[in-house]
């Protein structure tokens, strides 16, 4: 095994052989390691990026300089912030902190908020006003003492400068003098998972669930806990734990008792617990024979319970409602709007500084496919923007990142731009539903940075979607970044190693956008496997590449992922997406592919976008190759930028996927001996499965337009030309 690489309990006891203050602390190390044994020799992959591997012996000595954690105060958040930092710099540096609070007697690590630094050393100011979570690393002499302080304005952000830190020296960064802040982008930096009371998780594909196990909290939250400090480590600051499609019993008194345990193990880590809720509960578990939001009777059932939450769960976070959406009822069996549904959740979670995340994702999926005019990726807009205004400013309207639904790749969603007196956060997928559910690899950071990067031009002015969502445009005090997770019992949580760089990813993305996707991938995979140059090197370039190798074997173009979409959404099945009501047409015909949603001729979808974006669309002749299907339905011997016909274009991207699919395996093999055994082998095995789908994926795809188009392929691979 590589040095660099080799067991981090090994590279610590080797340490502590070599100086006389180390073999000190022989005892309380090999007391530690044997207690982490399972996580760290076994490398299953459940400390994901928190694996706190030893680092070299001259970077680790640097942290001998501070034998001091001092917290000032006494919170649970400040607690636990403390507790983190003394077992990180055990674990990465071999060193043992002594915990003390109050005033610094020694060189030391120094945590608290401002108010509680401003008492110790009072000429001590960040060079920046710290908002809420956003905190300031700072070297300072401190009354004689050599000290390091982790401030910020709130406890929790104290704990993310602590988890800042770790990751830093992790990385082997030396942090002799520092003077940094960070401040997060939104404030709404949330997860949701969709799990089902009975522990299935939909669309889950990393085990069963780690709050719910036949219809009750489970027993056993010891996971919770633990995804809740993952979270936190990368600023994650809440966690709607149950599916949106929600089952009313979620609302029962006795149920939500249970669920103030995991709230519990929750509130050390700054995360803050909510809940998906059905909009028909006041009626269909309530006792009221109606759920019509604008009822006084409604009203009360909602305050009246909004309270027993609080009264179990102070801290609660909010309530997630998927309503009109999929065969959820809503509103619109009142003939209410979703505004009047969202605001009386509102005004009962007002009093408790709650929030209402009413999500977009509202659309007829019976709709008729004859007709040319009809589209899905209207819904959002059409029934949304006129809303704007209505929805009470505790309301977020949580939109999907493209138009449809998660697909390999779509446009921004216009709405992003068509809120401008109304809060919203937008919702990224970090479970892989249609991009390979894990077992193939898809490393999802650069899709999602070309939406959030995407500049809306609002007004003729720039306006990206990441400053939409962040309230900056219009001025919102609230907004940011919503990811659906579905982490499970799995040792691994997501079921696969590398599919942990989502998770990661979406919460550095949550909290500072404008990071690049090779430095959050660089981040990760050298906290998750160490830093030899060869691993680095190697898993990066996967990694960054995986997103276009796996669009181009799936879903080419911008013709969505076409895949089964009435099974499960896996396998290649381009036909199901015809001839039904679910709207997730891609037309292909004899003559020619793909959604025409032009103002001139097509379903006026294009519209939906302020006029400098629809100029981009709505000529083929601008339309950026990726996205010509998703707007144009275009000839198979349409001529793209690139100079090659789409069927051409098919033809090719399916080969060259399934080719780089494969290289995928051979670039993995030559990490043999540098990853520890087992997750060298999962991986291994999940690549190999993966190049024999892509292999699959091309033929079905190719063989299918062939047939459609009668056009063969020029290098003579599906047809004879
Ligand atoms: C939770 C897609 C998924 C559904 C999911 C839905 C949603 O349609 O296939 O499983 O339901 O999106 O986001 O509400």
């Amino acid at each position: 095994m590589n040095p660099i690489v080799m067991n981090p309990i090994v590279m610590t006891s080797a340490r502590l052989l070599d100086g006389a203050l180390r073999c000190a602390l022989i005892a309380t190390v090999f007391f530690c390691a044997s207690a982490l044994l399972p996580f760290l020799a076994a490398e299953t992959g459940a400390e994901a990026w928190l694996r706190y591997a030893a680092i070299d012996l001259p970077t680790a000595k640097a942290y001998e300089r501070f034998p001091g954690a001092v917290v000032l105060g006494d919170s649970l958040v400040l607690k636990t912030a403390q507790q983190e930092l003394v077992r990180g710099i055990d674990q990465i540096a071999g060193s043992t902190m002594r915990g003390g609070t109050g005033w610094p007697r020694e060189n030391a690590v120094v945590l608290g908020t401002l108010r509680e630094l401003h008492a110790l050393a009072p000429a001590l100011l960040p060079p920046q006003e710290l908002r809420a979570d956003g905190y300031w690393l700072k070297s300072a002499n401190i009354h004689g003492h050599e000290c390091l302080v982790i401030t910020a304005s709130t406890d929790r952000g104290v704990l993310y400068g602590v988890f800042a830190l770790l990751s830093k020296i992790a990385r082997g960064q030396r942090v002799p003098f520092i003077d940094e802040v960070q401040q997060p982008y939104a404030p709404i930096r949330w997860v949701n998972e969709w799990d089902n009371l009975d522990g299935r998780i939909e669309r889950g594909y990393g085990g069963p669930s780690i709050f719910f196990a036949q219809g009750e909290v489970r027993g056993d939250l010891t996971r919770a806990g633990q995804y809740a400090r993952l979270l936190a480590s990368v600023g994650i600051n809440g966690c709607t734990i149950n599916n949106v499609n929600a089952a009313p019993g979620i609302l029962e008194d006795s149920f939500v008792a249970q669920v103030s345990r995991i709230a519990d193990v929750f509130r050390p880590w700054g995360v803050q617990l909510s809940l998906s809720v059905d909009l028909s509960s006041p009626k269909v578990m309530g006792g009221l024979d109606t759920f019509d939001p604008l009822d006084p009777r409604v009203r009360e059932w909602w305050r009246k319970k909004v309270d027993e939450i609080y009264r179990n769960i102070p801290d609660f976070g909010g309530l997630v409602v998927k309503a009109d959406s999929e065969g959820r009822l809503g509103p619109s069996a009142y003939g209410r709007t979703p505004a009047d549904a969202a605001n009386v959740i509102a005004r009962a979670l007002k009093p408790h500084r709650g929030v209402v995340f009413y999500r977009a994702f509202v659309y007829n999926h019976h709709l008729d496919w004859h007709n040319l005019k009809n589209d899905r990726a209207k819904a959002a807009y059409d029934n949304f923007h006129p809303l704007d205004g209505a929805f009470d400013d505790n309301v977020i309207i949580q939109i999907k990142n493209g138009p449809i639904d998660f697909q390999v790749r779509e446009p921004a969603s216009p709405l992003f731009a068509g809120l401008r007196r109304t809060s919203e956060a937008i919702e990224l997928q970090i479970t892989q539903e249609y991009t390979g559910q894990q077992r193939q690899l898809c490393f999802l950071v650069p899709m999602w940075k070309e939406v959030l990067d995407f500049d809306m031009r609002v007004d003729g002015r720039p306006a990206s979607v990441k400053d939409l969502v962040a309230g900056r445009i219009f001025h919102r005090l609230t907004g940011g970044l919503v990811g659906v997770a579905n982490v499970g019992m799995d040792a691994n949580w997501l079921g696969s190693p590398l599919a942990m760089a989502n998770l990661y990813g979406f919460g550095r993305l949550a909290w500072d956008p404008s990071l690049s996707a090779a430095k959050i991938v660089d981040e990760w995979t050298r906290l998750s496997f160490g830093s030899d140059p060869l691993l680095i090197k190697a898993i990066t370039a996967m990694q960054l590449g995986s997103w276009h190798v796996y669009e181009s074997y799936t879903g080419p173009l911008g013709a969505g992922t076409l895949t089964n979409i009435l099974g499960n959404h896996y396998d290649p099945g381009p036909e199901s997406s015809e001839e039904n009501g679910w709207g997730q047409w891609h037309r292909a015909d004899r003559q020619g592919i793909g959604m025409d949603r032009t103002r001139a001729t097509g379903t006026g979808f294009i519209d939906q976008y302020p006029p400098e974006v629809q100029a981009l669309y709505e000529s083929p002749a601008r339309c950026p190759d990726n996205l010509l299907l998703f707007f144009h339905h275009v000839a198979y011997t349409h001529l793209l930028h690139s100079g090659k016909t789409v069927i051409q274009h098919v033809y090719d991207s399916h080969y060259d996927g399934a080719d780089r699919a494969r290289d995928l395996v051979s670039q993995w093999m030559k990490l043999a001996g540098h990853v520890d055994d087992e997750r060298y082998r999962d991986i291994l095995s999940r690549l190999q499965y993966q190049a024999g789908e892509a292999v699959v994926w091309r033929d079905t795809i190719c063989n299918w337009i062939y047939r459609l188009s009668g056009i063969g392929d020029r290098q003579g691979r599906v047809a004879p030309h």
